[in-house]
């Protein structure tokens, strides 16, 4: 069967739920940085499917493990043990310096497994009366799109006509640590945030923010929750982001990179007794802690180190935001990043980025607008200066042309 582009959208179209705007490309293959249409046409991938294949698409070593696992065992359930969770398990945690782990598959199960465990923490080990917990979370957050998240994010589009949502969240601005020790009360159980807000357009917290966030949460002994999802795994050119500024969360979610973009997997990590408080029967999943998703983790974390690609983002995410910065076009406000996680935000008058990113992909680039006036770049990170270099040149002669 040979579809033309039209006819891929066409049939989408019909059948599928409209809850996507795409670009108008469709593609077929992956290798690396690179990715390919069903016309043949190449692209420099700068989305990475939203950071999850950080490893590059369809990375070597991590489709043996895969397919490798998958003629074995795929799945058990938790009922019964299988031999690839022992070692995904002191693999993370030897990884990432964590106690426990629990093994969950989306982003956002990852997000509803904190918050279940910092309540039921909450309630049992700090000594908060029932049905009381209190989660203080960030406007402009993204933690997911499930009923409990999307209760508490503040763009209306999320959470229109969803509702009624559950009780509990606390909203504060990001950024603010002041507003953070206001907010909290002998109730406060955690603080969920993340620590760069991707959704939001890549916004980087102020310098010491988080340092003061750390002693806030210790001194009140409040779980501090980062959602890691995005930003962990080598993205901002450190395996977890919360090393930029020498803290260490109590929890710590991960997704996407996890599995390097072949499987959902996700975990929720905690250096404390968070985890502690889960007994048999009180939460789990069908498919978390599966053998293939185990087998396809330690894969996808076992190439990000070896292969030095935590190093490489740091590199060539530096090379990236200077070049950006270099750009001069009056188009561009802002220009911002920390490793491989970048953006380019527009002046209003400049146009909806989409038509930016549109232009792009006639050049050879897929890259994702966000919030209307800024452009996502996250390549995969072992993007090497070469390919840094050209996405750059694009970048340049785009961003002085003038859509408005
Ligand atoms: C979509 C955004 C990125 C996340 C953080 C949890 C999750 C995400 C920090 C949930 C997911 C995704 C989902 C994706 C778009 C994307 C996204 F633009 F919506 F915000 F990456 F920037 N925490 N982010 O970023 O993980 O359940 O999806 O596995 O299409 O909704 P998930």
């Amino acid at each position: 069967m040979s579809s033309s582009v039209t006819d891929f959208l066409a049939t989408e179209a019909r059948f599928g739920a409209h809850n996507y705007a795409p670009i108008g490309v469709v593609l077929s293959r992956g290798e690396g940085v690179w990715v390919w249409d069903t016309e043949g046409n190449r692209y420099l991938d700068c989305l990475s499917a939203y950071s999850a294949v950080n490893q590059g698409h369809c990375h070597p070593k991590i489709l043996a493990a895969m397919v490798e696992q998958a003629h074995r065992l795929t799945l058990t359930s938790r009922a019964f043990h299988n031999d690839q969770l022992a070692p995904f398990y002191e693999e993370i945690a030897a990884l990432t310096g964590s106690h426990k782990v629990l093994p969950m598959n989306s982003g956002a199960e990852a997000v509803e497994s904190a918050i279940k465990s910092v309540r039921k923490w909450g309630y049992e080990v700090k000594g908060v009366p029932d049905g009381q917990a209190e989660i203080i979370v960030c406007a402009d957050n993204f933690h997911g799109r499930t009923l409990g998240i999307v209760g508490f994010s503040t763009d209306p589009e999320t959470r229109k006509h969803f509702g009624p949502f559950a009780p509990g969240f606390k909203i504060i601005p990001f950024g603010n640590a002041a507003a953070l020790e206001q907010a909290i009360t002998p109730t406060t159980v955690a603080f969920l945030v993340e620590p760069i807000q991707g959704e939001a357009g890549v916004i980087i917290p102020p310098a010491g923010y988080f340092t003061e966030v750390r002693e806030l949460c210790t001194a009140h002994n409040v779980m501090l929750v980062l959602d890691e999802i995005q930003t962990g795994l080598g993205r901002t050119g450190k395996l977890l982001a919360e090393q930029h500024e020498g803290i260490e969360a109590d929890v710590t979610l991960l997704g996407k990179a996890l599995s390097g973009g072949f499987y959902p997997v996700s975990a929720v990590l905690s250096n404390s007794d968070v985890l502690g408080t889960l007994r048999p029967g009180q939460h789990g999943s069908t498919f978390g802690g599966n053998p293939l998703a185990c087998a396809v983790a330690r894969a996808a974390m076992r190439v990000l180190v070896e292969e030095g690609m935590i190093e490489n983002a740091a590199v060539q995410g530096a090379r990236f935001l200077e070049g950006l910065k270099d750009i001069r076009a009056n188009t561009i406000r802002d220009v911002r990043g920390r490793g491989l996680m970048l953006a380019v935000e527009l002046h209003p008058e400049a146009g909806p980025a989409r038509r930016y990113c549109e232009a792009l992909q006639g050049k050879g680039i897929l890259a994702k607008d966000t919030h209307e006036h800024t452009i996502r770049i996250a390549p995969p990170l072992v993007i090497t200066s070469d390919e840094v270099d050209w996405a750059l040149e694009q970048f340049a002669t785009t961003l002085t042309q003038d859509f408005s």
